[in-house]
């Protein structure tokens, strides 16, 4: 493949053609849509495993989601160690980084350089992916909470006494459970005893069931008798399990039914997560139903805004603001879903302007005629396209 790769991109370089690389296309800020008449090279079918040691043999389970060319473990996290072949730069040079040692340091670590670089610096045709042994013991919990302290402290709790078995940590509002319980057939309020304001899912992930089990169990009894959860339930099956997590997947899928979102994914210091959420629904009143759910043990704020319509009223009621917010708080304004097209003359809000000119350095080092997924990522004005 890297071979296909490098002379169609030596072409293009060559004639100064931009191309848009392409893997699972399950972006959400425009990073792999074409602007123009940009030439696609697309590496779904990069889906050979061309080897795996014995010694990792669940890589295969994992490389096989590679198919998407995107591994992203939206929920829980698996401590993916990615070495990489770089197929191609721009000049149709052939980068061969593939390896799956877990220590290398000779010289810098130039993999970092493009994984995330949305196909701005070079196409990745071959990886190398080293995934931790599956664990045997997966437990969930879905919890009811009355406030976002209480979300927050539960939080602080389960880091302190869940600690290494800790794999997921999400919540939800009110808003967000309301519109999957409306926009979602099929799916059910575990705690529908009261309406409740957060709700949390805790994943623990480890290797001795009873062990997990009853550490998880005494965490929630401390916790409802602290009064940091209202109300809770323990999956007592994988079915009970996948049903708490189709409530937390189902939220962009609930959006999307309820009509026009705009969407910001926002990392956002715990303590003051939600108040940009409570702001913004001050700021918006009845004309916009305002969302706040995500990864809280990541610090990632999901914020989306439900409108009747696309309405430039209500767009210049949440940007800049939002934005503004969250620099102001130290933020980032792309928490996980990347910049793409969409969000690359944004980047100031939360990058200096010394840090965007050297990365605007590197992209003119690597694609020096600026044919590699042009008007991405970085802001329009610091990149010249030929
Ligand atoms: C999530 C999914 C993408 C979206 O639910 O964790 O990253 O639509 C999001 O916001
Ligand atoms: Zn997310």
């Amino acid at each position: 493949m890297e071979m296909e790769v490098s002379k169609i991109l030596g072409y293009c370089n060559s004639r100064r053609l931009a191309v848009v690389p392409q893997g699972g296309n399950t972006g959400l800020v425009g990073g792999s849509v074409p602007v123009f008449d940009e030439v696609i090279i697309n590496v779904g079918s990069m889906n050979k495993i061309i080897a795996f040691d014995k010694v990792q043999k669940e890589a295969a389970k994992l490389v096989e989601m590679f198919q998407l060319m995107q591994v992203v473990c939206a929920f829980s996290v698996m401590a993916l160690f990615m070495g990489m072949y770089l197929a191609v730069l721009t000049n149709g040079d052939v980068l061969d980084m593939v390896g799956t040692l877990r220590k290398d340091n000779t010289g810098y670590d130039l993999k970092h350089l493009f994984i995330g670089s949305e196909g701005s610096l070079g196409i990745v045709t071959k990886v190398s992916i080293l995934t931790p042994p599956k664990l045997s013991s997966v437990n969930i919990a879905f919890l009811a909470c009355e406030d976002y302290p209480s979300c927050q402290k539960l939080l602080s709790e389960a880091k302190r006494k869940l600690g290494e078995v800790l794999s997921a940590f999400e919540f939800l509002d009110s808003h967000a459970m309301d519109l999957v319980l409306n926009h979602l057939e099929g799916v059910r309020n575990p705690l529908p005893s009261s309406a409740h304001n957060f709700y949390v899912l805790i994943e623990t992930t480890g290797s001795d069931e009873s062990y997990d089990r009853e550490k998880l169990e005494a965490f929630l009894l401390r916790s409802m008798e602290a009064g940091l959860i209202a109300d809770g339930v323990l999956a007592q099956d994988i079915n009970q399990a996948s049903s708490f997590w189709q409530i937390r997947e189902g939220i962009p899928e609930a959006l999307m039914r309820a009509g026009p979102v705009y969407k910001y994914d926002l990392s956002i210091p715990v303590e003051k997560m939600y108040n940009l959420v409570e702001e913004m629904r001050v700021r918006l009143g009845q004309s916009a139903n305002v969302v706040g759910y995500g990864h809280l043990g990541d610090g990632n704020l999901h914020l989306n805004i439900s409108a009747p319509r696309y309405d430039d009223t209500i767009l210049a009621q949440i940007e800049p603001y939002v934005y503004e917010w969250t620099s102001k708080h130290r933020g980032s304004i792309s928490a996980e879903h990347g910049l793409g097209l969409m969000k690359a003359n944004k980047i100031f809000y939360s990058k200096s302007h010394e840090t965007v000119q050297l990365m605007a350095s590197i992209k003119k080092l690597l694609d020096p005629n600026g044919i590699l997924n042009p008007y991405k990522v970085l802001p329009h004005s610091l990149c010249s396209y030929s």
